[in-house]
């Protein structure tokens, strides 16, 4: 027996030292599990990191959608709860009317390109505008989308398969296919275009560095046809400046382009094989992304990029980097001098696709742009990093989330006050249990500082308030003293404000039968598919009817907005240190339930069935630019997703 005891607490010991080493993809919270998000990890945040949230939008994941988490790595928004997930990209703060909105593209992708459209987003997290293309062109592109003119008009991309005679480039028995690269202003309140602009009317095929039918630059495409038209430009990325021109990034081509806003032709070319300046040392670059005016006088343009590799740049290693790159337009030739260039975390391997460049602080649009810290995120390879001037990297996270890749990463601040309320869970072991237990969160409400916490024990009776607990990560945990049959919370703010209240009928707890209480404990019972109890039993007819019990909820009552100032409540004699006390309890509690749930694992194993808890947790998916429509996650059969939770069950792990 003692053996055995010895046993298996050396082989829990094992398992979680193995588990330690495997990686959280995604979280789990109590009182919202529908979200399930990826995880961001931060691995570096020093002094010098400016404050401000991380906004990225990962896709190719399992859970792919827009994002918003703190410096710690708490998220502080999932789109997963309100709009669902897919591909967005290019989420962000914006300014529309005068006010902070979130900026992001919703669409799917075909080939490398994608077609969908352009929303924004009120502080309320509700759709206030959406963008599409207009002039009978073909759905926005994913690579472009910026408001400029003071919020009023919005740039979008569009990516359009043009008959184009190919014949030069051999393809002469029948019409040859080209992807052509267009951008459009529009008018944001009333859709009207505002200006057009066609890349096949000024950039020629022969500029191009991605030959017909090659796999350069991911896919070149055939040009046998309209769903293979050769990509040989690449439209990734669109500024405006003051004057109303255009500054083109073209991924295919290897250059930028200005464009003048009043005619559409191009006043000069950067790199690519008809440059007009003279590039400076480290200024080469090639397939970049997310090129951007910082400043601009009569003499002078200071732009930024990022480069997914420079062959000239660094002579030993090969890497991507963020440059800073000035313009000497007076000098003769004309000049390109690179002012500053950020590489990416040691051994991160090159950003092949995708990656962005912010500018951070006060000088991010004058000429002192180089004293500013640059925000990066690194596209293919999901990292997010912010430098300081000198390169040094004061911030660094990541998404462990299997084929994770973020188009464009950003730093904002935000201020949210979400339209829907807050979420809860409550739970106690038994009616006479000592304690219940309250999960509790609220998707982007970002002034929420503290909870208080109402039990009552049954749908007439008043309130009681039970303590408040501070906000801590995504959700929150208090634990009462005592049964309480229904729960309610309120978010406060920094003040102790309200700022709203979960269903206010209130949350019965639940209260697991004496069968199924064996298999749980004070906070919580365990996962089924842990225990490897995967095959579900088939009850006969008519089975557990005479067992079976109705939740029996209260009635939902309107919010009276009278008590928004104050609940009507009892208070109870509660230590609110109680509070602090009890989760030192919980973790202690926490970790020995994982023992026990591992134990159990590990004796299934000893059986011969390898469960998934012990296996390589590396379970793939797709990681690179499929060529099929990517399938909305949100829509996958909702009983999927738990069995994959198994095989990561050690998420399960990261938050207790
Ligand atoms: C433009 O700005 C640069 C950088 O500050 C400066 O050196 C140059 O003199 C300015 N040129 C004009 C024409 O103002
Ligand atoms: C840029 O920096 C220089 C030297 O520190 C300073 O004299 C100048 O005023 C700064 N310009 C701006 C626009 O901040
Ligand atoms: C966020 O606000 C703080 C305080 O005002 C400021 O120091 C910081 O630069 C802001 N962060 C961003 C990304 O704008
Ligand atoms: C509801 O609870 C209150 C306070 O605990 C109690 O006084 C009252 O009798 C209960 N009512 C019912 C119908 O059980
Ligand atoms: C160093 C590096 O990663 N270079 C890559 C940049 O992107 C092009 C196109 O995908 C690749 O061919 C390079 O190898």
């Amino acid at each position: 027996m003692l053996i055995l005891t010895v046993a298996s607490y050396l082989i829990c010991l094992v398992s979680l030292l193995g588990l330690s080493a495997a990686e959280a993809e995604y979280q789990f919270f109590y009182s919202r599990p529908e979200l399930y998000p990826p995880v961001l990890q931060v691995d570096i945040l020093k002094e010098g990191a400016t404050p401000g949230y991380v906004f990225v939008a990962p896709h190719h994941i399992e859970r792919s959608g827009a994002a918003i988490y703190d410096n710690h790595g708490n998220l502080v928004w999932t789109s997963l709860s309100s709009m669902g997930g897919g591909n967005m990209h290019s989420f962000r703060v914006c300014q529309y009317k005068g006010a902070d909105h979130l900026c992001f593209f919703r669409g799917d992708q075909w080939s490398t390109f994608y077609a969908g459209e352009v929303l924004i987003y009120s502080n309320e997290l509700v759709p206030v505008a959406t963008i599409k293309a207009q002039n009978g062109r073909p759905a926005i592109d994913m690579h472009e989308n910026s408001l400029v003119d003071d919020g009023r008009a919005m740039i979008v991309n569009i990516y359009q398969s043009e008959r184009y005679d190919l014949s030069d480039y051999g393809i002469s028995d029948g019409e040859g296919w080209v992807r052509n690269g267009l951008f459009q202003k529009i008018d944001v309140a009333t859709g009207e275009l505002l200006f057009e602009w066609s890349a096949l009317d000024h950039i020629p095929p022969s500029e191009s560095y991605v030959a017909l039918g090659s796999t350069e630059g991911v896919t070149a495409g055939e040009g046998f046809d309209a769903g293979g038209a050769w990509d040989y430009l690449h439209l990734n990325a669109v500024d405006q400046n003051a004057d109303g021109d255009y500054l083109l990034s073209c991924r295919h081509t290897q250059a930028l382009y200005k464009v003048s806003g009043q005619d559409g032709r191009i006043l000069w070319r950067l790199g690519g094989k008809r440059s007009d300046f003279e590039l400076g040392d480290g200024v080469a670059f090639g397939y970049q992304h997310d090129a951007r005016w910082r400043f601009s006088n009569a003499s002078t343009d200071i732009i930024t990029l990022f480069d997914n590799a420079s062959d000239s740049f660094h002579d030993t290693a090969l890497r991507s980097a963020g440059k800073i790159i000035r313009l000497d337009h007076d000098s003769t030739p004309p000049r390109a001098t690179l002012l500053a260039a950020f590489e990416g975390p040691d051994g991160m391997p090159h950003a092949v696709t995708q990656g962005s460049v912010q500018v951070l602080g006060e000088h991010a649009a004058d000429a002192n742009v180089t004293q500013s810290n640059v925000f990066i995120g690194w596209g293919q390879q999901p990292y997010v990093t912010e430098h300081l001037p000198s390169g040094e990297i004061v911030f660094q996270a990541r998404l462990p989330a299997a084929g994770a890749n973020v188009y464009r990463a950003y730093r904002f601040n935000f201020t949210a006050h979400p339209l829907d309320s807050p979420a809860l869970y409550t739970y106690a072991l038994d009616t006479d249990a000592a304690a219940t237990m309250f999960y509790m969160s609220w998707n982007g409400a970002t002034e929420l500082a503290q909870w208080r916490v109402y039990g009552r024990q049954n749908c007439t009776a008043d309130w009681t308030d039970l303590g408040t607990v501070d906000k801590e990560g995504f959700e929150s945990v208090f634990e009462a003293p005592g049964y309480w049959a229904y729960g309610m919370v309120e978010a406060l703010d920094q003040a102790a404000r309200p700022l709203g209240r979960s269903a206010t009928n209130g949350i019965r707890t639940f209260v697991p039968s004496p069968a199924l209480a064996q298999s749980c404990g004070r906070i919580g019972c365990r996962m089924t598919r842990l225990r490897g109890a995967a095959t579900a039993p088939s009850p006969g007819e008519g089975q557990g009817q005479d067992q079976d019990q109705l939740r029996g909820g209260c009635p939902f009552t309107r919010d009276d907005k009278t008590l928004k100032a104050g609940l009507s409540v009892e208070t109870s004699d509660v230590d609110p240190r109680l509070g602090t006390f009890a989760r030192g309890g919980l973790l202690l509690f926490a970790g020995l339930l994982v023992c026990l749930v591992l134990t159990v694992v590990a004796c299934y194993y000893y059986d011969g069935h390898v469960p998934r808890l012990l296996t390589s947790t590396s379970t793939s998916t797709s990681t690179s630019h499929a060529l099929v429509p990517q399938s909305d996650p949100e829509l996958e059969p909702m009983v999927e997703w738990p069995e994959n939770q198994a095989s990561r069950s050690h998420t399960r792990l990261h938050v207790v």
